[in-house]
């Protein structure tokens, strides 16, 4: 369960675009070679889905979210561009935009371009470099917006800086939230109700529970990028841990699981086979899988149960037509 940390003193942040500060929170830098041997001593073998995003990985990403059976990206894209009047007039005015994994804020201006008398923007990423990039970006394209970046790693308690505003709003978009199990969606929704205060508000985007064959294409997509983003986490412990895993002895797989409402990505051993890890013998038997995400599909009844749960109340929900995705409004209940 995540924690809070609600006494540590403010970090104070210049609202002048010119000076753009980043404002470091210093993040504990993860640990690959910990997290990946104690993921694969594991029964079943997991490895943490927040090391896909090395730099190929992230150019991977962005493919998939321009493929044509991923439908999250640019159904959130409809739906944000279609209610972003409605969206921005549930913000308020004078609100301050806090954005978790903000990567390059591009949601993020439809909803700048429509909210009233923006107090300011604080994109949240862990990537330093991408981060002040794209807040340097934005903030060029948005002149008197005050722009501060936090460099923080957004699944532990932070505390961000003080701006004038009349409330914060945290965006949450591209339902990163399905990422998280059940249990850490929940504790993650209680940290984001302690970053938006009594006043504030949570704009986030989830995915929705649909057709399991709509799914299963959205993650076996025909041209197999899917696939190579997944591999790309061996590709990536054989670069930085001198592993030797043979790429070609494991496939791609990616299964639907009903009852807790999820797909689980994995990559499965093509036969019985020993991998050297940092010292250490890793085996495999055929068919093994090693787990490497969650991806949960929610009905809306469900993601407002868990909301409740975390003290959170949904005020709006927009979707598209066919309900493949959802953003949704929520305060405090
Ligand atoms: C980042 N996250 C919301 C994506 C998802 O759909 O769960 C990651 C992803 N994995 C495979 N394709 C996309």
């Amino acid at each position: 369960m995540l924690e809070v940390q609600r006494h540590s003193p403010r970090p104070r942040a210049n609202s002048l675009n010119t000076a753009l500060p980043l404002v470091d929170l210093a993040p504990a830098a993860s640990d690959l070679r910990r997290d990946a041997l104690a993921g694969l001593s594991t029964t079943p073998k997991t490895l943490p889905c927040k090391y896909f995003y090395d730099d190929h990985g992230s150019w991977l990403f962005d493919q998939i979210c321009a493929l044509p059976e991923y439908y999250p990206t640019r159904t959130e894209l409809v739906i944000s561009r279609r209610y972003a009047a409605e969206m921005a007039a549930a913000c308020g005015p004078q609100a301050l935009l806090l954005e978790l994994g903000s990567g390059s804020s591009t949601k993020t201006r439809i909803i700048l371009d429509h909210l009233r008398a923006p107090a300011g923007y604080v994109p949240v990423d862990i990537a330093r470099d991408f981060l002040r990039h794209a807040a340097n970006d934005l903030a060029a394209a948005y002149p008197g917006l005050p722009v501060v970046p936090v460099c923080a790693d957004f699944t532990q308690p932070f505390t961000p800086p003080t701006l004038a505003a009349r409330r914060t709003i945290v965006y949450f978009p591209g339902s990163t939230i399905g990422n998280f199990t059940a249990d850490e969606a929940t504790g993650l929704l209680r940290t984001i109700s302690d970053l938006m205060g009594p006043e504030g508000g949570l704009l986030i985007g989830v995915d929705l529970r649909k057709d399991p064959h709509v799914l299963a294409r959205a993650y076996n997509d025909a041209k197999g990028i899917t696939a190579a983003f997944n591999l790309n986490l061996l590709t990536r412990l054989n670069r930085e841990l001198s592993a030797d895993f043979d790429l070609a002895q494991f496939q791609h797989r990616a299964v639907w699981d009903p009852t807790p409402g999820r797909i689980e990505m994995q990559l499965v051993s093509k036969r019985d086979q020993a991998v050297h890890i940092a010292d250490q013998t890793i085996t495999f038997h055929a068919d093994e899988p090693i787990r490497t995400e969650y991806s949960h599909k929610y009905t809306l009844e469900q993601f407002a149960g868990m909301a409740a749960t975390a003290g959170l109340a949904v005020r709006k929900v927009w979707t598209d037509h066919a309900r493949l995705f959802s953003v949704q409004y929520l305060t405090r209940a």
